[in-house]
């Protein structure tokens, strides 16, 4: 028995420990609510929950530009184009995809008929357009400061941002929208919303920057190619990434050991600044069941059909030693937060090849993200519903292009994907400030659909590994037996 418990503990014993993380968080976040505890006293609470955050905000830029640059440097220039092209090709194939199976189950359980929709005005000002949000995700590709582009503001705040003063409405407003730099707004723009009594939201396109790692992988994938053209030139930059590379992974095993214990914090402190559960269900539990189901079918059932046809391999043996990686990505609802453990997990469990992970993950976990594309679909259908405003199939289509178009935008970080839903919204005429219909369960189903960015952006890997094999001599091995220390 003591050697079945201490090999369990060494296979298994952080991932065990993360789960229950996750489970105490949740208890422990319900417990206290009912202590209606002071926003100070939350804080302070949630403050194990932020320094994991930070840990692992820390590590992306580290482990993106060494990994890209090493990775593709070390390829010839055939063999990156050929898993350049074939990446991006599955990566908007699965997304889209995931649109379709999202907009499949919301015009067939039809969450948004019946959901009655509290009276919000708007305070007027240019409100953000798509084709804003789509020059922003093209300006996002060309950061005009990389370290910038990587240390903005990293979340989407739902925090108050500014007590209102004026008499009439002494409630919190809370900022949604990131920077989009947009000369034709210039100062913010606040549009007024109040779908709940006891906080208003506001959406600002102001002053705000959103990271963005978008521009950060471009700069780094073309510097990778071109090291690579170098030859021996470059070699002494490539040994100079590969050893940041290693550097960052040891860091992470170091790290790691304190996840279960922030995990805790950050799952509790969100619990903490819920709404009232009990009005969430009845408003929007069919809308939340719709999302959950679509992630669920096109997670669990064609991504893994996806794996076995183009690998022949279990995809759930493989999956199995993603565990970590996604129990972080439920847990920090940031792909891009969840980087390095995703790396780790590919490349000490799954046994992907080093190159390849560097490459198809950085690229993923930026433009890839199948549960948010999902999830901007089903809410715009879900918001049109609402509103009774008959979607025509024209804009049905314009809904899976503009969904599948704007989660390549959404950055990986908390919220991102109800941010660049305005996308879909405006795209078909629906008004951007119903978006506080949803925002109440918003970092719930964030988690769940980071999951499912996660697992897809993993399952990539694992595809190209298996087809770009004759390339890289090298296909990870049919069961993927788990080794230790994940
Ligand atoms: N939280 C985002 C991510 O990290 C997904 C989203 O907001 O939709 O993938």
């Amino acid at each position: 028995i003591r050697e079945w418990v201490s090999d369990y503990c060494k296979r298994n014993g952080l991932l065990t420990l993360s789960v229950l993380a996750v489970i105490t968080g949740c208890v422990v976040g319900f417990m206290l609510r009912s202590l209606n505890l002071s926003t100070q006293a939350k804080i302070y609470f949630s403050f194990p929950g932020e320094l994991l955050m930070r840990m692992l905000k820390m590590l992306i830029l580290p482990l993106i530009t060494s990994s890209l640059m090493s990775g593709l440097a070390a390829m010839d220039s055939k063999a990156s184009g050929r898993l350049g092209l074939l990446t991006v090709t599955y990566y908007l194939w699965t997304t889209f995809i995931a649109v379709i199976v999202g907009i499949f189950l919301v015009l067939i359980v039809h969450p948004g008929t019946g959901t009655e929709k509290e009276g919000h005005q708007s305070s007027g000002g240019p409100v953000m357009t798509s084709a804003d949000a789509l020059l922003d995700l093209i300006r996002n590709m060309i950061p005009s400061n990389l370290i910038e582009a990587t240390f903005q503001q990293y979340k989407t705040d739902l925090v108050p941002l500014v007590k209102s003063t004026t008499k009439e409405s002494q409630a919190n407003y809370v900022y949604i929208m990131p920077d989009y730099e947009n000369p034709r707004m210039g100062h913010p723009v606040f549009l007024e919303l109040t779908p709940a009594p006891e906080i208003q939201y506001k959406i600002v396109p102001g002053n705000s920057k959103q990271m963005n790692v978008l521009g950060i992988v471009i700069f780094s994938a073309t510097m990778g190619l071109l090291l690579g053209r170098l030859g021996e030139r470059g070699l002494p930059l490539v040994n100079v990434c590969q050893c940041i590379n290693e550097c960052v992974m040891k860091i992470i095993n170091a790290a790691m050991w304190y996840f279960p214990f922030g995990i805790v914090f950050l799952v509790a402190g969100k619990i903490l600044d819920m709404h009232d559960p009990a009005v969430l269900a009845e408003k929007l539990g069919m809308y939340f069941m719709t999302v959950l189901a679509g992630l669920f079918v096109h997670g669990v059932i064609l991504l893994p059909l996806f794996f076995f046809i183009l690998t022949k391999k279990n995809p759930f043996s493989y999956i199995r030693g993603l565990l970590q990686a996604l129990v972080i990505a439920l847990a920090t609802s940031s792909s891009s937060a969840t980087l390095p453990i995703t790396m780790k997990c590919l490349l000490e469990n799954c046994h992907v090849d080093r190159k390849i992970a560097r490459f198809v993950l950085p690229v993923g976990a930026t433009i890839n993200m199948d549960g948010t594309a999902l999830y901007e679909a089903v809410a715009a259908i879900f918001i049109a519903q609402v509103n009774e405003y008959d979607l025509d199939f024209g804009q049905i289509v314009t809904i899976s292009i503009t969904a599948t178009a704007a989660s390549i935008g959404a950055a990986g970080i908390p919220q991102a994907g109800l941010v660049t839903m305005v996308i879909v919204l405006t795209s078909v005429g629906l008004p951007p400030d119903d978006i506080t219909l949803i925002v109440a369960i918003d970092w719930i189903l964030d988690r769940f659909r980071t999951m499912i960015n996660v697992l897809g952006d993993a399952l990539a890997a694992g595809i190209m590994a298996h087809l770009c094999r004759k390339d890289f001599q090298k296909d990870f091995p049919k069961n993927t037996e788990r080794r230790d220390t994940v």
